[in-house]
């Protein structure tokens, strides 16, 4: 594994979603060792602190079905801009979540260098609602919709201009609870999904053979990792704000962050939902940050 520089953001946003706690995500994090983890593989690692995040005036006022859309999108633009740095300084950025509502923030920075960006989105979850759609009016329920084009001008403009990601370089992993708006858009955009079907019948090995030869094939410049904690089991990531049972393993997922690091296309990566408040202890926290050890090369032997 080539020693990467790593640059590490926190953002402390919970205003993507309804349950608090998240916001203390990036603090749980650190507290599970996620520096010393990564310099134990040889990494060079840079912890730059978190991402300022206002005070929402009406706390999950929905009245546009889209809770705290001037907090969410504040924050988010903060973070696309040093992600443009980092980027732009030629580190790798690790971003720590906070609600995915955060990942608009993520990408539309990274597109300011990535022109055909690849995005692996491993979730319980598609992500894909709009304000049309959205059951809940939660942002995080809205980001990769957002990212290829599709919501409210404030999250589909954040940045610059228009569509950050092209649907045909997603490919969605563990999905298991996705609604009727989302599965007519997958339908629509063909957008490559491997649900926990796909993920049983075939296995994991295959399925991640699948999805990164399909990223080559894209000729993509790049690959970003999202990775939900709520796409593992609860019985591994209780510390989430949405969790689904029937999720992929503790295991299956260290497989696919093994394969991924042995890929090599990976080109930055975010850890989101991490709730310590509805955790039993730190548990979801360490599975992120062991997951990070082994997206960096940490080896069993
Ligand atoms: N699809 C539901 C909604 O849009 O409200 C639930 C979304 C959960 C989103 C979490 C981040 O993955
Ligand atoms: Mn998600
Ligand atoms: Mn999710
Ligand atoms: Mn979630």
């Amino acid at each position: 594994m080539g020693e990467k520089n790593i640059s590490i953001i926190g953002v402390p946003l919970d205003l993507g979603q309804n349950r608090r706690g998240v916001d203390m995500g990036p603090s749980a994090i650190r507290y599970a060792g996620l520096v010393e983890r990564i310099e134990s593989i040889g990494h060079q690692v840079m912890d730059e602190g978190d991402i300022y995040v206002d005070a929402a005036e009406q706390r999950d006022s929905d009245e546009t079905n889209l809770k705290n859309l001037d907090e969410v999108v504040k924050a988010t633009t903060r973070l696309a801009q040093k992600v443009t740095d980092i980027v732009e300084s030629g580190n790798f950025p690790l971003v720590l979540g906070g609600d995915h509502s955060i990942a608009i923030g993520t990408l539309s920075g990274l597109a300011v260098k990535y022109k055909n960006l690849g995005v692996i989105w491993y979730d319980a979850h598609a992500d894909l609602n709009t304000e049309e759609t959205s059951p809940s009016g939660n942002i995080h329920g809205m980001p990769l919709a957002a990212l290829i084009g599709l919501g409210h001008d404030k999250l589909v403009n954040l940045h610059n201009e228009g569509q950050k990601v092209k649907p045909e370089n997603v490919v969605i992993i563990g999905a298991r609870s996705v609604d009727p708006g989302e599965r007519e858009l997958i339908r629509e955009k063909g957008i490559k999904v491997y649900t926990m079907h796909e993920i049983d019948r075939h296995g994991m090995t295959t399925v991640m053979e699948d999805a990164i030869a399909y990223l080559k094939d894209r000729q993509v410049d790049g690959v970003h990792l999202s990775l939900d904690l709520d796409g593992l089991d609860p019985l591994y990531t209780p510390g989430v704000g949405t969790p689904v049972p029937g999720g992929m393993s503790y295991r299956e997922s260290h497989l696919a962050m093994e394969m991924l690091e042995d890929s090599k296309i990976i080109t930055s990566a975010e850890f989101v939902e991490v709730n310590p408040v509805l955790d039993d202890k730190n548990k979801t926290a360490d599975v992120a940050v062991g997951l990070m050890g082994s997206l960096f090369g940490e080896k069993l032997l």
